[in-house]
């Protein structure tokens, strides 16, 4: 099984900014823990970081007939992104939508999610675990739909 783990805009500055928020793991501690834990699962993973919504777009596009299930932070664009739910529901991937924070106990303009709709569920608050709930997730999804 491959699982595709696409990170939004930002995520690239975890760890070095704002650890009060998202704590002091880096993008590349959490994409080892998530990767050792895909090998404890027997499961590939691709791990992408992006600043533009248009390339997520196109990598959720390129992912059918690739992988099985797409793990994604959308970070800020899960509050906005119409392109982004357009595209989950093109692909009919499974698809689990990840937070490090708990997003319904921030900001009121967080508490709505464009994608949650479309996704098979949403992980959120958990930190870094997030990630590892969310491949859990996804090995199960896939055990059950064969
Ligand atoms: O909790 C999450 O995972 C979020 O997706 C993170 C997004 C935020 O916009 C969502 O509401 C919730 C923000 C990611 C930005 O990450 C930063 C990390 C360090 C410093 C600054 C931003």
């Amino acid at each position: 099984m491959k699982i595709l783990i696409l990170n939004g805009p930002n995520l690239n500055m975890l760890g070095q900014r704002e650890p009060e928020v998202y704590g002091r793991t880096t993008l590349l501690d959490l994409e080892q823990l998530t990767r050792e834990r895909a090998t404890e699962l027997g499961v590939e993973i691709d791990f992408r970081q992006s600043n533009h919504e248009g390339e997520l777009v196109s990598w959720i596009q390129q992912a059918k007939g690739q992988y099985q299930a797409i793990i994604l932070n959308a970070a800020a664009y899960t509050h906005t992104s119409v392109a982004l739910r357009d595209a989950i529901s093109s692909v009919a991937i499974p698809t689990i939508e990840v937070h490090l924070s708990n997003i319904h106990a921030r900001e009121e303009f967080r508490h709505k999610s464009f994608i949650a709709a479309v996704c098979q569920g949403q992980i959120s608050g958990f930190g870094a675990q997030s990630y590892i709930l969310a491949l859990e997730a996804a090995v199960n999804i896939n055990a059950h739909s064969n």
